[in-house]
């Protein structure tokens, strides 16, 4: 039975190292220690390391990077991020269903986790190269009360979330490119895509897709992206746990959105700034009707960014590409 196991495997995993006896696991899920014994060798051959010490019982010394969601959720710090989780092993794409599971009803917090996804989007209907068992390719459904003109700020609060996770867990020290890119070293390493549901009553669902390179090497990107694109193993020099990065992520994720809603943008867009490649360099926003030269001044309470060009005018930019 697939989910004892994951529940087994969840419950080592938070245990972290310390042995649990077999009879308090049996007890615990209601079966035999026998069929523990047996789940536990269906978790070994799952890729687990598990120690079974005379009289202890059982304890974790290795896991593979799962995103099965059993195995997220263990040791996840969140009250609602991530406490449904819709898992896929391919897909086209984690915003088409996180789409449909917002418009069935699924609650603000659901999350859809895939190892590879086949139509992974950028914005504009560019392509996202999702690699299989490489990233995270995940799609949080959040229902905030908010009027719909303030979407594009969740795409800035993701920002900051994934930027602090990155850095908990890899040590890495990542800017962010207004408005939905995240560089390590001048190259991207995480795209964000804000998608709203909403109609006359407001927002019914914010959909925030997240796409983080975790494990590749150069080879494993196309041939357009060498030079642009690289991930967390890239520039750390050895890999990271997908996982422990998931569960960093939906934690910043949910601590930023609540701050930004009991308290506004401000704070927010102090953190921001400080981690902000933009702000203060000369750079030319590339818009679907023109492009401007200019130095990035800042960016105001709503996120739309001011763009001051030698003729001294300052624009409001609302949506475009930037290059440096
Ligand atoms: C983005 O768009 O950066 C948003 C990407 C969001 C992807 C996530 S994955 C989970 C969820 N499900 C989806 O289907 N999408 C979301 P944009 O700013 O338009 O940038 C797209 C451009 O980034 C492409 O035109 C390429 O130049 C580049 N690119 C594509 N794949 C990349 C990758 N894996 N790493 C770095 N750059 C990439």
């Amino acid at each position: 039975n697939i989910t004892v196991t994951h529940k087994l495997a969840k419950r080592l995993i938070e245990a972290e190292g310390e042995a649990l006896s077999g009879q308090q696991l049996a007890d615990e899920f209601g079966i035999s220690r026998t069929a523990v014994w047996k789940h536990i060798k269906e978790l070994e051959e799952m890729g687990y390391t598990i120690h079974s010490v005379k009289k202890k019982g059982y304890s974790l010394s290795g896991s593979p990077d799962s995103l099965q969601p059993a195995a997220v959720q263990a040791l996840l710090k969140t009250r609602s991020l991530g406490r449904e989780i819709e898992y896929v092993p391919t897909c086209a794409s984690t915003q088409i269903i996180a789409h449909q599971l917002a418009q069935e009803g699924k609650p603000a917090g659901t999350v859809v986790l895939a190892e590879e996804q086949t139509a992974g989007r950028g914005r504009l209907a560019r392509k996202w190269d999702s690699a299989a068992g490489k990233g995270i390719w995940m799609s949080v459904i959040l229902r905030p009360a908010v009027v719909p003109q303030k979407a594009p700020q969740f795409t800035l609060v993701a920002a900051v979330a994934v930027v602090r996770a990155i850095e908990e867990v890899t040590g890495l020290k990542p800017e962010i490119k207004w408005p939905n890119d995240i560089l390590i070293a001048g190259r991207k390493c995480t795209g964000i895509l804000t998608e709203l549901q909403s109609d006359a009553d407001g927002i019914q669902a914010l959909i925030i897709g997240i796409g983080l390179n975790a494990n590749q090497d150069a080879a494993d990107f196309p041939a357009e992206l060498a030079g642009i694109a690289t991930s967390l193993k890239m520039e750390s020099g050895s890999g990271v746990s997908r996982q422990e990065l998931v569960r960093a992520i939906l934690y910043h994720l949910e601590v930023y959105t609540d701050l930004y809603i009991s308290q506004g943008f401000g704070l927010l867009k102090t953190i921001w700034e400080g981690y902000s490649s933009t702000i203060g360099n000369q750079v030319r926003a590339r818009m679907a009707k023109e492009t401007l030269t200019g130095i990035a001044e800042s960016i105001t309470e709503d996120g739309v960014l001011q763009l001051r060009t030698p003729d001294g005018k300052l624009h409001s930019i609302y949506s475009a590409d930037i290059e440096m």
